[in-house]
């Protein structure tokens, strides 16, 4: 059976999803749109060859009885309402991050989904599905550096838009770190804090960049991540596992080192959508096989509410200038480890 999909966001990650999931991925067709831009997206649908039926809401895409499930890649705020329609419509949803914007929406999906009785939501933490990350865990979980004791993360961004403002640099940025470390080292956080640095000159009125976003887990690993989105030079990203007996990093993407009129070097990327560009085909497919047999493997309703609850305790320790706790809800037996 081909999953029928249908997408509710058709912006640039929107668009390169269902273009994706419809002509690359094994085992899924996009049979429906929905957009704000209404008439942006029956040009898309008609220009990239999918030709889906246009909805004009979202809930009506939802209810579709030729949809099977769902991708939403709508602008954050959007995100929880829109889940908890498709769990309402008991259809699976892929979520692009963040699940919610806030710790309370990120629960309320939790508990809409344990109420229907099965998993339905996966949520958009594509560095999972990276051949870096997972080569770094493997290395981990082998016992090659003894246990992690420290983590040395950077996230850098050579430019961000001007919509781009206040806690963005955690809530839409620092959160992938906030995902794929938790994964990463197999704990959970208990407290955090944030620390501004100089305001480089390159950032715009309404944000303070570069900031420092420090991470304590249960198990005490210690956690450092600089966040810089106009550092200018490229898409940067860095994470160094310090463990016992040694230090474990993530790989840098290919390029071809270079020497070349008197320098030594290679390129650095600088399109985040890049970066990552294998993780996502692999993530969805791991999605659209996983859907078509009833499963979700991937990142859950809890681990997106995770996420959602440690930035909003980021953002307040950011605010108060202390050491905030990450307060989590009692995990339910439904979203227990493997
Ligand atoms: C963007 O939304 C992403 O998901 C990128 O991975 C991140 O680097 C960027 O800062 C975000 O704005």
């Amino acid at each position: 059976m081909t999953l029928r999909i249908g997408i509710i966001g058709c912006g640039a990650i929107g668009q390169d999803h269902a273009r994706r999931l419809h002509f690359k991925l094994q085992g899924a067709t996009v049979v429906a749109l929905n957009d704000i831009h209404r008439e942006a997206t029956e040009a898309f649908s008609e220009a990239s060859g999918i030709r889906a039926r246009v909805y004009e809401h979202y809930q009506d895409l939802i209810q579709a009885p030729d949809v099977d499930a769902l991708l939403i890649a709508s602008w954050g705020p959007a995100h929880e309402e829109q889940v908890l329609a498709c769990i309402d419509a008991g259809k699976p949803v892929f979520c692009e991050k963040p699940l919610a914007t806030s710790a309370a929406g990120g629960l309320r999906i939790v508990e809409a989904e344990v109420k229907a009785g099965r998993k339905l939501v996966q949520v958009g933490f594509m560095r999972r599905y990276d051949a870096g990350y997972r080569q770094l865990k493997q290395t981990l979980q082998a016992g090659t550096i003894g246990d992690a004791l420290m983590v040395h993360c950077a996230h850098r961004n050579p430019s961000v838009p001007e919509m781009y403002v206040g806690d963005m640099n955690i809530t839409d940025t620092h959160v992938h770190e906030i995902d794929v470390l938790r994964w990463l080292l197999d704990d959970d956080y208990v407290s955090c804090q944030v620390i501004e640095g100089r305001k480089s000159r390159h950032a715009h009125a309404g944000l303070h960049d570069p900031i420092m976003v420090l991470l304590e887990t249960r198990q005490g690993i210690r956690i450092d991540t600089e966040i810089f989105v106009a550092c200018r030079f490229g898409y940067d990203i860095q994470c160094h596992v310090v463990g016992e007996t040694g230090v474990a990093s993530l790989p840098e993407p290919m390029s071809v080192p270079l020497r070349s009129q008197g320098r030594q070097g290679g390129a650095i990327l600088m399109d985040w959508k890049m970066r990552f560009i294998d993780s996502y085909d692999v993530e969805l497919q791991a999605w659209i096989d996983d859907t078509r047999k009833g499963l979700v493997t991937g990142p859950t309703a809890w681990d997106g509410y995770f996420a959602s609850a440690t930035a909003e305790a980021c953002v307040e320790a950011r605010r108060s200038k202390s050491i905030a706790p990450v307060r989590i809800a009692e995990r339910p037996d439904f979203y227990a480890r493997a």
